[in-house]
């Protein structure tokens, strides 16, 4: 038998602070289509039911829009249960208090158990109250196979929003789905079971970079799980050195060659490192627009400037004075003047543009 464990996708996220307004809209649009092709993946793919373990939606008051989208799926595809924890987004009024069949879901005050074959799949919401007295009231048959549903980091600390794995320790526990962290990434439990975030379908922001998906579970007298690549769109985040480039061209020869392997409908984040000289101007929008034909790309110039003292020894200009001076002050580090005279230069260009 075959489960999808899923969470976070946040459905409704705003993204607004991070992209322009049209990539924004697209990509809030894209979170619905992933959950939708979820759902079609799960229905080729022969899956009992899709775990989600928190944060469904962005907000505790999800748009109308999303909400109706996400429960109108559920009822339209009553082959599949779905089975819905509450995280910390999506605390209270995101539930429906409609009847569907084959939506389960759960609560705060005691574990709630669905049962397919020789599998048990039980979870519990974690809240202020509950969350240091939970972990005593996992009971589980040991002679079945048990997933369990949890939305919390795995940590050494209790707490809300947390989940001590040392305390579910010898439990029985085969899986635990876990939701809250936005990364794949697994862990064990004991010498039984694993833990494992899904993270979420699709990144959202820079802070979100890599490859997002689901866990597809298959289940026979063990749980094996896979990781599934899933998002429409995966967002990278490179830091380029471009020391050495004696121009803008060269500049983004060095930044194409290494962004050419992706792929152009992903998001990129770029930062530019290393040292350059003064000449070059580089301004993070002139690769931007060089990297165009990608999907969105961010370029951040952090690169410092590359000054041959010797260049401005003749220089009577007041750039010239400041480099002169800079370099010959012995109470800073070369680090340190590097720093100074990039910043003293972006500003002194600056004025003299300007004046
Ligand atoms: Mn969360």
């Amino acid at each position: 038998m075959r489960f999808i464990h899923c969470a976070d996708i946040h459905l409704g996220s705003k993204l607004s602070s991070t992209f322009p307004k049209e990539i924004a809209d697209e990509r809030r649009r894209e979170l619905l289509s992933a959950f939708d092709r979820m759902i079609s993946y799960a229905k080729n793919n022969d899956v009992r039911a899709i775990l989600l373990s928190g944060d469904v939606f962005d907000k505790d008051k999800p748009t109308q829009k999303d909400k109706q989208f996400f429960y109108k799926a559920i009822m339209r595809n009553p082959e599949i249960d779905f089975l819905y924890l509450n995280g910390n987004h999506d605390k209270e009024g995101s539930y429906t208090v409609e009847d569907i069949p084959n939506l389960k879901t759960f609560n705060k005050t005691d574990f709630t158990s669905y049962e397919y074959d020789n599998v048990v799949i039980s979870g519990i919401e974690i809240s202020n109250e509950n969350c240091e007295a939970f972990y005593s009231k996992l009971s589980l048959d040991k002679q079945k196979l048990n997933i369990v549903m949890l939305h919390g980091d795995a940590c050494d600390s209790m707490g809300m929003d947390k989940v001590r794995i040392s305390e579910l320790k010898g439990k029985g526990i085969d899986y635990l789905a876990l939701g809250h962290i936005h990364s794949y990434k697994t862990g064990r439990i004991d010498d039984r079971g694993i833990y494992a975030f899904s993270g979420c379908l699709e990144g959202r922001g820079f802070d979100e970079c890599g490859e997002k998906g689901f866990v597809l579970l298959e289940v026979t007298d063990t749980v094996k799980h896979t990781f599934v690549p899933f998002a429409e769109r995966t967002i990278h985040d490179l830091k380029i050195d471009v020391t050495g480039a004696h121009d803008l061209y060269e500049v983004s020869e060095t930044v194409k060659e290494k962004v050419q392997g992706i792929d152009k409908k992903d998001l990129l984040h770029i930062e530019l490192t290393g040292e350059l000289s003064p000449e070059i101007q580089l301004d993070g929008k002139d690769i931007e627009k060089l990297l165009s034909q990608h999907y969105f790309v961010r370029v951040k110039n952090k690169c410092t400037l590359l000054i041959n003292a010797e260049d401005y020894k003749d220089d009577t200009s007041l750039i010239g004075e400041f480099i002169r001076g800079t370099t010959a002050n012995e109470q800073y580090d070369d680090e340190r003047k590097k720093k100074i005279i990039t910043l003293g230069l972006a500003l002194l260009s600056g004025k003299e543009a300007d004046g």
